[in-house]
């Protein structure tokens, strides 16, 4: 958790509507303050509001009312003072909140403290005819292939995540060369699939999203949006008779989701998720987490991190859209299907459990009890050899795997509890991995502080699980050999290839300007095959094979 904050930084450059948003001057709050309250020039609070809408915003809200990071509002604030919040803006915390004394110049540091003390303000709406407006189809349908235009497996493509430069690579897996390199909005949160394969769908955490064709000589942005001022989640629609007709787009801010053409982006419906809270209270930044598509209706699964509810959302009719709200736990954040597709299993990571909804009864399953704050990104399915069928997932605040039951007609007594836990090699964890054809439980610590941790990853053989399972711990940074890095080398989100016999991981320096790689792994053998290394590879993180991601393999 530590570090989470630091390697969120570097968003996109303020739009212009929310720099403005944040130097308005608050005429009503300068008028009722009281005399000695903490001021900014309007020059300093905009500068500040950018910092903190870029380095800040992304665990703590835009509103500041607190999620994966503290409550910042006055009322907590100005309670502990502009000294106090001084020192742990530049030092940080046993808590989890991270140093900024080697980010933050000593001035930016004070004004942070002051803004912090300063009334919350909320940036600008961003409407459906907002969306609209900044759509652009840049290859209408009927000016596309229709056919393959290149010899590429399509199907063993990685869309590649190049953080700080604001694109995604195309890495063909076969050859494992760089196929394109295509610009993006700002640090591509996740891609996703269309359900033919053809379209890559890329959302940037500054909103933009774009739509890559694949069957294009070479692969060509066909369609663009902002859909938000942040954004974090999308997804296409993937039952039988919708394939690759719908796409959705979950914002952090505005908190809304927008339902559009699968093939154009042309924006449709926009949905507002604030709310109430599981807790019965009015929030008014309840962000989209997870979305995953369901193979079995018409239906999506999209997770509302600050209300603890789970939206259950039926495409088939959007004049008249049906949602089933399903009331878990605070606050969701990421998952995955178990291997039948019919559940649904998201850690809601402040309650410290997994919440497991049953998409067939459009209900909750359970409430699963896990160790510190699960982190599963989409969790690993497989069959353990003492109890069936389960899914797993790690943990950035503690060092363990957590293995939980999938099975509740055949193995009941399994079923929505932590069956086994396993010794990661740190905490700090974001990903575990496996594939059906693997024998191999792969985690990552990216985020741990401890450099040799940060580079390595635990793997563990599936089938000695039912008894005294010793793991493995490779250290991938040092296979990358990168040499000496400003930043911590963090070894993050192992992915697998179509076949099933090799996993890829990155090797995030979280510095653009520094090398970094991809180490891919035989999966037998558990050797590095190949060190991907190229300049165009800046900071690359999140990887989705297009096979495996089409068909939620993991
Ligand atoms: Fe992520 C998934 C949000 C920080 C890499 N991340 C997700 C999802 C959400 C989310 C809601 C699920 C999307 C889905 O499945 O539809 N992530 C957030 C944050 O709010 C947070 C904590 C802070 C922030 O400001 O963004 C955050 N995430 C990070 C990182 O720092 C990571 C390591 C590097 C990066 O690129 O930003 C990172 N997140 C990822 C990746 C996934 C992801 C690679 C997809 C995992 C998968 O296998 O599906």
């Amino acid at each position: 958790m530590k570090k989470l904050v630091r390697n969120t930084l570097m968003l996109a450059a303020l739009p212009l509507a929310v720099a403005t948003a944040y130097a308005a001057p608050a005429k009503k709050q300068a008028a009722s303050a009281a005399p000695a309250a903490p001021t900014l020039s309007a020059e300093d609070k905009a500068a500040t509001g950018k910092v903190y809408f870029e380095r800040c915003a992304g665990c703590h809200g835009m509103l500041r009312k607190g999620a994966t990071g503290k409550n910042l509002e006055p009322a907590n604030t100005t309670k502990l003072g502009q000294a106090r919040l001084e020192k742990v803006l530049a030092y940080g915390t046993e808590g989890g909140m991270v140093n900024f004394d080697d980010i933050l110049s000593k001035k930016e540091i004070a004004n942070m403290a002051t803004y912090l003390q300063m009334p919350a303000e909320a940036p600008p709406e961003w409407s459906l005819a907002d969306i609209k407006g900044s759509w652009k189809l840049l290859i209408p349908v009927d000016k596309r292939p229709t056919k393959q235009m290149n010899n590429v497996n399509l199907n063993n493509i990685f869309s590649v995540t190049l953080r700080d430069s604001g694109e995604v690579a195309l890495i063909d897996g076969d050859t494992k060369k760089i196929w394109a390199v295509i610009k993006t909005g700002y640090a591509v949160h996740i891609s996703r699939l269309s359900t033919s394969g053809r379209y890559v769908h890329v959302i940037g955490r500054d909103g933009r999203y774009d739509l890559i064709d694949m069957w294009t000589e070479m692969p060509t942005t066909v369609a663009t949006l902002k859909a938000g001022f942040e954004a974090r989640s999308i997804e296409t629609s993937k039952f039988k008779g919708y394939e690759d007709k719908y796409a959705v787009v979950g914002s952090y801010w505005p908190p809304q989701y927008t339902i559009l053409d699968g093939l154009t982006l042309e924006p449709l419906k926009n949905v507002s998720t604030r709310g109430n809270t599981v807790d019965g209270n009015y929030h008014p930044e309840p962000r989209v987490a997870s979305i995953v598509a369901s193979e079995h209706k018409p239906e999506w699964v999209i997770n509302i991190k600050e209300t603890g509810m789970i939206k259950l959302v039926d495409y088939s009719d959007l004049n008249n859209l049906k949602e089933i709200t399903v009331n878990s736990a605070k606050f969701l954040h990421d998952g995955g299907w178990d291997s039948t597709k019919r559940y649904f299993l998201v850690a809601a990571n402040a309650s410290n459990k997994v919440a497991v909804v049953d998409t067939q009864e459009g209900k909750l399953a359970a409430l699963v009890n896990t160790a510190k704050i699960p982190h599963p990104g989409r969790g690993a399915n497989f069959k353990h050899p003492k109890f069936g069928p389960v899914w797993a997932t790690s943990h950035l605040g503690s060092d363990v795997i957590s293995i939980i039951g999938t099975d509740p007609e055949n193995n009941k007594d399994n079923a929505w509890k932590v069956v086994q836990e396993l010794k990661n090699h740190g905490a700090n964890s974001l990903f575990v991995k496996t594939h059906p054809k693997s024998e191999n439980l792969w985690a990552d610590a990216p985020l741990n502080p401890d450099a040799k941790l940060a580079g390595s990853v635990t793997v563990y053989k599936i089938s000695e699980l039912g008894g005294d399972a010793k793991p493995e711990i490779l250290d991938l940074a040092a296979a990358a050999d990168l040499g000496k890095t400003k930043g911590i080398q963090r070894v993050v989100h192992g992915e697998y290839n179509e076949k099933g016999d090799e996993i890829w991981f990155s090797v995030w320096t979280g510095n653009k300007t520094e090398a970094s790689a991809i180490v891919v792994v035989d999966d037998k053998t558990r050797k590095v095959k190949t060190v991907i290394k190229d300049k165009r590879l800046v900071t690359p993180t999140g990887k989705f094979n297009v096979y495996n991601t089409m068909h939620d393999i993991y």
